[in-house]
């Protein structure tokens, strides 16, 4: 049976600045997930760093980094039953172009650097996410 979990997302600056934001907490809220947390605030660049350690050997690295402190995103802890594979399900492809159509990605992005929306890649990371960002 599906277990009640608790994930991290982020709405991203892309997303944040073209006033997206109701429109992606929507659709999270039709697939029977509650926000938990939500909070509007700018990062700083250690932080980001700190997320995207896994891809710090990347050449892209550094615009993530850019994309990310350039505006303000919006943090949230988001529960309920799979939470995390649903989520990643709604998501779609971390590359907006292989992103199916349905899916936030696939509907509102354009671009793999600016692909409007994170969210935690399994429950281990959930954890230490939502801790990282709510403390
Ligand atoms: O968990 P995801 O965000 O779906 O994927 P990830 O952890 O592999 O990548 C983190 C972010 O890094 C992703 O949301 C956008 C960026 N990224 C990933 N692959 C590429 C990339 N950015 C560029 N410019 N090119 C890439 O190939």
């Amino acid at each position: 049976m599906a277990d009640i979990e608790k994930t991290f997302i982020m709405i991203k600056p892309d997303a944040v600045r073209d006033r997206k934001t109701g429109l992606i907490i929507d659709r999270i809220e039709r697939c029977g997930l509650t926000i938990e947390k939500m909070e509007k605030c700018e990062l700083d660049e250690d932080l980001v760093k700190v997320h995207y350690a896994h891809l710090a050997d990347k050449p892209f690295f550094g615009d993530i980094v850019d994309f990310m402190t350039s505006g303000p995103v919006v943090k949230m802890v988001v529960s309920g039953l799979s939470a995390v594979s649903k989520m990643r399900t709604l998501m779609g492809a971390t590359n907006p172009l292989d992103a199916a159509p349905g899916t936030i990605r696939g509907d509102f992005a354009n671009d793999v650097n600016a692909n409007i929306i994170h969210g935690s890649d399994s429950l281990e990371n959930a954890a230490i996410e939502i801790e990282r960002f709510f403390g």
